[in-house]
């Protein structure tokens, strides 16, 4: 099954931080451990096949660079199963254990739905063979419900209702391939799920067909009895002007609305929360506060450019602020980090593959220790603390616990005086969290 088309690229080996080798990891030692568990553990890194096996690397004023020396361009099944071995006989060099898939990146769409169908079984076989032979696992599945031409209007939100059965058929076997492979979760992200234009759009509608939608998806993901978990990936725009799944609160909301909150969690992007004007830690607090927290897609965007760039994540200091949650909530279950990322389009070669995922695993690496850092030395979190600590006085408890009234208060207030404030320290603060980098 190997085309060994990686030959001048080693397994890539740990040599520390004072290497300067570009092929070794200077800080991403996978069976090290750190806060009490193996980075690999930890960080649960997944690669992304429509980036690292698809993307040719086009922008919307040029064409696609990436070389490509096993891909013929055909649609053909052999293609898609030399790509398969292409993919994992990287996974191996790079010592991700993860990775994650679109049905269309897999497996060729054809004139028929039946032929289509076929071409992704055969595909998910040679994938499941992979798997068995080298221990790395798909971390999730999803349905590309954006990419053909039918789905202009929306899947499971288009006006259609045939096109709405088309996407139900594509979720159902995507699905099904996932629990075959053993899949720890599935996405649900809604690239046309929203709008161009409300004066052709019934947005109540079509919130509405998408919430059937996915509570069909979770009554045929209990009748397979697949107990990966369910993730809506959060996005504000690009390319719908709106999208339904905006951001963390948004996609909270409208779980809570559908009654669907207990069927899923978060897949949060960083690239995404920039794009919906927040930050990724604030993304990632939103979802963790309400337990919601499943998994990440790591890359970044870009300070001067407004798009979805998809960089690998190289930001030291951001990435670090992820690991701090992910930490505080006691690390990863079913989720992990995914690169959602692709190369810059000037970095065309096979290799650069390698240099992409080396770049954003040492940063994370990094950032792990970092976050770890920060804990341990608590200055960070006692300060918090010790800024609410008011409120664990009598009155605060009391206010807490709903057993006093504006009228009560007004009497305290008055008797009390003016408050008394304390700094916020927000300088003090960003130089302690910059000493544990
Ligand atoms: C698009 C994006 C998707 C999802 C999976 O911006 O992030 O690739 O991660 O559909
Ligand atoms: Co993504």
């Amino acid at each position: 099954m190997s085309n060994d088309v990686f030959q001048d690229v080693p397994v890539i080996p740990f040599e520390g931080p004072d290497s300067r080798n570009p092929l070794a990891f200077k800080h991403y030692e996978a069976d090290a451990v750190v806060a009490g568990k193996p980075m690999r553990e930890h960080l649960r890194f997944a690669a992304a096949y429509w980036h690292t096996m698809r993307n040719p690397l086009g922008d919307p004023f040029g064409v696609g660079t990436a070389k490509m020396p096993w891909d013929d361009g055909s649609d053909s099944i052999d293609n898609a199963l030399r790509r398969a071995d292409v993919f994992f006989e990287f996974l191996g060099k790079i010592g991700i254990d993860y990775y994650c898939f679109h049905d269309r990146d897999v497996a060729p769409e054809l004139s028929t739905q039946g032929a289509t169908s076929d071409a992704l079984d055969r595909v998910v076989n040679h994938l499941q063979e992979h798997q068995v032979a080298s221990g790395r696992r798909l971390l999730w599945g999803t349905a590309c419900l954006f990419a053909h031409p039918r789905y202009v209007h929306g899947a499971a939100t288009s006006c259609s209702v045939d096109v709405f059965a088309c996407a139900a058929a594509q979720v159902r076997h995507a699905l099904d391939c996932t629990h075959r492979l053993g899949g720890a979760g599935y996405v649900f992200w809604g690239g046309r799920e929203g709008y161009t234009s409300l004066l052709n759009t019934d947005m109540q509608r079509e919130r509405e067909h998408l919430a059937r939608f996915l509570h069909m998806a979770v009554e045929h993901k209990q009748s397979i009895g697949f107990d990966g978990a369910l993730y809506i990936e959060p996005k504000p725009m690009e390319p719908a002007t709106h999208q339904y799944d905006s951001d963390a609160a948004a996609c909270l909301n409208f779980l809570r609305e559908f009654d669907l909150l207990e069927h899923f969690m978060l897949n949060i992007e960083t690239n995404h929360a920039t794009l919906a004007g927040h930050g990724m830690e604030h993304e990632l607090k939103v979802a963790a506060n309400a337990d919601r927290l499943g998994s990440i897609d790591a890359n970044m965007g870009h300070p001067q450019l407004g798009w979805d760039t998809d960089q690998f994540p190289m930001d030291l200091a951001d990435a670090t602020r992820v690991m701090l949650v992910v930490l505080e909530m006691g690390g990863f279950t079913t989720g992990g980090l995914n690169f959602d990322a692709k190369r810059r389009r000037e970095s065309f070669d096979p290799v650069d593959l390698f240099h992409a995922h080396i770049g954003g695993m040492d940063t994370f690496a990094r950032a792990l220790k970092s976050a770890d850092v920060v804990l341990r030395d608590g200055r960070l979190s006692s300060f918090l603390k010790q800024r609410y600590s008011e409120w664990d006085s009598d009155l605060g408890q009391r206010i807490e616990a709903g057993e006093i009234g504006l009228v009560e208060l007004e009497a305290i207030a008055n008797q009390r005086g003016e408050p008394v404030l304390r700094s916020g320290r927000q300088e003090m603060l960003e130089g302690i969290f910059n000493d544990a980098l």
